[in-house]
């Protein structure tokens, strides 16, 4: 489960949160394929609660598991695997096993009728014996009170949602019904909602009657790539190595530990073994980010540390130090606008669901002639200093890191093998970065990937002289739009 079954050396999955599938297809064929991305993730694609405003959360309760969303239908979501397959993109769906919905009633995506106070899901259909009451879950309440007592995280609700109890055949044989549908369809594998909440032995017991991928696609005998959103920062928490032997684990220690570095608080001469000597699970069994759809807003973290579009600047170095490191499977988050109001700490739009119509259509996106989108959408996969990280990954490959600098504090630079290089200054009180460095190229002019783009042999950007030693002037001023520059043999001029 840990094979992101990527095509080539494509090596990173953007999450397109709320795009709708015909879209989504489009961007595979005409922006994702072309420069390299190896895969997309979807948000929930089966029928969920309707709720007031719809938040983009509503998604996050499952009503049934018909493929039907705001996103498109069954019939949509196929021609996207499709296309996408076809474009070398891999398609990775967020899958909410754990729970169905909250303590409302109403009506979910694909009309069927659901009351999550008598436990009625009659779409699926699932009833009160299917969900965790009083016999198993130790609280009053059945509430999640204790994050790190496993019986009370694994068996009682998680903000009120109806735990299902996935001990049950009957419920087990359903997720797995779903699971091998979308397989079926062609997808490369899953985002495992909320693992920490599950019991590993029932998540393995579901996993092990996955169909193989679709041969139309993959290899004969691949199995799906399975990430698990495990929180875990260590301490008597639950220890998200539990989960490895059923696929990767987002590694969220990645996350708090970069951002802590990006934000000041830590120097970035330190990040030279970043890795397993942090903590860190092995390389193999980690997916990494910057940011998240929960994130973005302040979950599952803190508002003012975490690292989300509105900080473009940090987020593109710390999102390039991400994919030029040579650790797990990077995912880069790709956001829609909201109108962010901080009050006592928190987003008071955190809920704001993707831009939509007045009858609640997603609008689509449409991409401006100069690679961003119309202003609702975001696109952070398509900021030039994103997308040519993910470019530049891909070079690197498997290189190892090599010719380490770093002036002690906020100042550091490194190869990948003698294919690519990379220099990041965050360096507090106005310095500037510049040195003569090793770069471990090959001598000739390379033109910076960060500042511009090689467009007909013509460096749009600053671009520097590797000399036949591989040492070149690297220069990275203090007051420059990005914090870092970065070079590789294919923009070689
Ligand atoms: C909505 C409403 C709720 C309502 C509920 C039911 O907002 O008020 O009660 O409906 O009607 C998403 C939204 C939720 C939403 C839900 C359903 O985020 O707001 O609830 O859809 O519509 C825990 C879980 C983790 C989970 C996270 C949200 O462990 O799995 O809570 N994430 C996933 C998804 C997420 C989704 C769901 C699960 C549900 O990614 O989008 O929810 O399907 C601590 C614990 C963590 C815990 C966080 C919660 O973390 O350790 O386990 O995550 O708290 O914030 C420091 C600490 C760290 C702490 C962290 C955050 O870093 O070190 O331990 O701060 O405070």
């Amino acid at each position: 489960y840990r094979n992101p079954h990527f095509i080539g050396n494509r090596s990173v999955i953007t999450h397109l949160m709320e795009w709708k599938y015909d879209d989504i297809g489009d961007e595979c064929e005409r922006f994702l394929g072309p420069y390299g991305y190896g895969g997309v993730q979807v948000s929930p694609v089966n029928e969920h609660a309707i709720l007031d405003r719809r938040p983009w959360y509503e998604r996050y309760q499952p009503v049934s598991y018909d493929i039907r969303t705001r996103s498109g239908d069954e019939q949509q979501f196929r021609r996207m695997v499709k296309r996408c397959n076809k474009a070398g993109v891999r398609i990775y769906v967020d899958i909410v096993l754990n729970h169905m919905t909250g303590a409302q009633s109403g009506k979910g995506t694909n009309g069927h009728h659901y009351d999550g106070n008598t436990l009625q899901y009659p779409g699926v259909p699932f009833g009160p014996n299917d969900f965790h009451g009083h016999e198993s879950c130790p609280t009053q309440d059945l509430e999640i009170h204790d994050y790190t007592n496993p019986k009370e995280a694994r068996n009682c609700r998680l903000s009120g949602l109806r735990d299902l109890k996935q001990q049950s055949e009957y419920v087990r044989q359903k997720q797995v019904d779903f699971l091998n549908h979308l397989i079926d369809i062609g997808v490369a594998g899953f985002r495992s909602d909320a693992s920490t909440h599950q019991w590993p032995d029932d998540l393995r017991s579901i996993y092990s009657r996955l169909h193989n991928l679709n041969k139309e696609f993959f290899p004969e005998n691949s199995q799906p790539f399975i990430y698990h959103e495990t929180i875990y920062y260590g301490g008597n928490g639950i220890n998200s190595n539990e989960y490895t032997s059923l696929g990767r684990i987002i590694e969220f220690r990645f996350y708090k530990e970069i951002t802590n570095v990006f934000r000041g608080n830590n120097p970035l001469h330190w990040l030279k073994n970043f890795g397993t000597e942090w903590g860190l699970v092995p390389s193999g069994d980690a997916l990494v980010m910057i940011d998240s759809h929960d994130l973005r807003v302040g979950h599952t973290g803190k508002l003012g540390f975490n690292i989300n579009c509105f900080e473009g600047r940090l987020l593109k170095a710390a999102t390039a130090f991400m994919l030029a490191w040579n650790y797990g499977v990077p995912r880069v988050m790709s956001s829609y606008f909201w109108n962010q109001i901080i009050k006592d700490g928190k987003d008071v739009n955190d809920w704001v669901g993707p831009p939509s119509d007045k009858n609640g259509n997603i609008l689509s996106v449409h991409p401006n002639p100069d690679m961003t989108c119309n202003h609702e959408w975001i696109c952070e996969h398509r900021w030039r200093e994103i997308y040519n990280m993910v470019k530049f990954r891909m070079i690197a490959g498997q290189e190892p890191v090599h010719n380490w600098w770093d002036n002690g504090d906020y100042q550091i630079a490194f190869s990948r093998g003698n294919r690519a290089f990379i220099a990041i200054n965050l360096q507090k009180n106005q310095k500037n970065l510049q040195q003569k460095l090793h770069t471990g190229l090959p001598a000739g002019t390379y033109c910076d990937i960060i500042s511009g783009n090689l467009i007909d042999n013509k460096c749009t950007g600053k671009s520097i002289h590797v000399d036949k030693n591989g040492q070149a002037d690297v220069y990275v001023g203090h007051d420059e739009l990005d914090a870092f520059v970065a070079y590789h043999i294919d923009a070689r001029i």
